[in-house]
């Protein structure tokens, strides 16, 4: 079947935050993990919070999927640290890290319009950079296998590998007219040598743009602007997202902003940029409050909508600049503020926790897919298992690894999932 052929929907994928959420500050870079380190984490909220953005979401859309959390503790991570307590807790830490359910992070995916064999292409992120993040793979791959295993629609690939570092969705965009047409696919990645890592290699992008059978007419790869990796922007979807033709993005997120405009334009005329200019909204500020770690979607009737973060409503500038926007005559009419505060603290926004997969809702393994009353389940299990508060000291007590391990494995049985556990 040709792509023009299929039903292809863009579906968001979001992460379900697991039962081990926890602040342990392991993310060198990322300024909210850092100064939320130690505190006490609530991951029976953290889950309900992101059922909450779904149901939304799937309101709005009418589609919207779901990945797992991984097992926690990763006791094989366990074995070969073997920590005895002599060292540094995040290497305690590391193995009972929640960090999958950040899935922007899980993949890189190119629909099926922009590849050469007509599939939609997803290639696992190695995270290599930081030691509680690459240790997802294995268990990201088992599912994305699972859930996008029909080898008519799917190619799965396995990671990049090691020196070359990838993470994913989050430093990846596509440029479209529509989601079931081809698109131009921007790839951005960071130059090493900063105070904080780069994490995304410019060899990694550029591999998986060529396994995924891309059109190098139709890639463009453009470097992050240091200076914001130096402010905390991890991530490049910390301080830009695309959706079809809009670039809504800081005026400092780029290296070469112009030059960068000016490439994307050149694969794909019909760019339209909104630039936040650092005189409205500091490049700080749009760190601090995650105003482009936000879902731009496109409604049924073909407006545009940004989902962001409560913080942003809070923040005088960002707010500002937000209703200004949805004033204006621009392609964004419409700010919707989600709280996903639990995942916040931990850098990690709306634009975060979701996937981003255009294919045929019909060719996904339908466990992974919500509706409504598989959003009352979730919501059940989590309220029912999920540990109510974990102080960073409980990491490692057999009272929280029995309640963390019984509670995700009683949401695979609820889903029928049980070839994960
Ligand atoms: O990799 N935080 C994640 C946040 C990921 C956000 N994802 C995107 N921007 N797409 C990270 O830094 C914190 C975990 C801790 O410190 O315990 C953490 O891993």
């Amino acid at each position: 079947m040709s792509p023009k052929e299929l039903n292809l929907r863009e579906i968001n994928f979001d992460g379900i935050v697991g039962p081990s959420h926890n602040y342990a500050g392991l993310s060198l870079g990322n300024i909210a993990s850092a100064s939320h380190k130690g505190d006490p984490s609530y991951p029976r909220a953290a889950a309900l919070q992101g059922v909450g953005k779904m149901r939304g979401n799937l309101a709005r859309l009418g589609v919207q999927g779901f990945l797992l959390p991984l097992p926690r503790p990763n006791a094989l991570l366990e074995n070969v640290l073997a920590y005895d307590g002599t060292e540094a807790p995040q290497l305690r830490a590391a193995p009972w890290s929640a960090s999958s359910m950040w899935t922007a992070n899980a993949a890189t995916v190119s629909p099926a319009p922009d590849t050469n064999d007509g599939k939609c292409h997803l290639t696992v992120a190695n995270l290599i950079t930081m030691l509680h993040r690459a240790q997802e793979w294995p268990d990201t791959l088992r599912q994305l296998d699972i859930a996008f295993g029909d080898p008519d629609h799917f190619v799965v690939h396995g990671p990049v590998p090691p020196t070359f570092g990838d993470e994913g969705a989050a430093n990846h965009g596509r440029f479209c007219e529509g989601h079931g047409s081809e698109g131009v696919e921007l790839f951005v990645y960071g130059k090493p040598g900063g105070r904080f890592p780069a994490r995304q290699h410019e060899q990694a992008s550029r591999l998986v743009a060529r396994s995924h059978g891309l059109d190098p007419a139709k890639c463009v790869f453009v470097e992050q602007n240091p200076a914001a990796i130096e402010a905390g922007a991890f991530h490049n979807d910390v301080v830009s997202v695309v959706n079809e033709r809009v670039l809504f993005t800081h005026e400092e997120a780029f290296a070469d902003q112009q030059g960068a405009y000016a490439a994307i334009r050149a694969a794909f005329p019909a760019l339209e940029v909104v630039e936040v200019p650092s005189s409205a909204v500091s490049l700080k500020e749009a760190i601090r409050t995650y105003l482009f770690n936000a879902q731009l979607l496109t409604l049924p009737d073909g407006g545009m909508v940004l989902i962001v973060p409560e913080e942003c409503r809070e923040s005088a500038s960002v707010w500002s600049y937000c209703e200004q926007m949805m004033a204006s005559n621009g392609p964004i009419r419409e700010v919707i503020p989600v709280d996903v505060r639990q995942s916040m603290a931990n850098g990690g926004g709306p634009a975060c926790l979701r996937l981003r997969v255009v294919c045929d809702p019909a060719a996904v393994d339908p466990r992974f897919m919500l509706d409504e009353a598989k959003a009352d389940l979730l919501e059940k299990v989590i309220s029912e298992t999920w540990p109510e508060q974990i102080d960073p000291a409980d990491l490692g007590s057999d009272t929280l690894t029995s309640q963390v391990v019984a509670a995700r494995e009683a949401l695979l049985t609820a889903l029928d999932l049980g070839e994960l556990k």
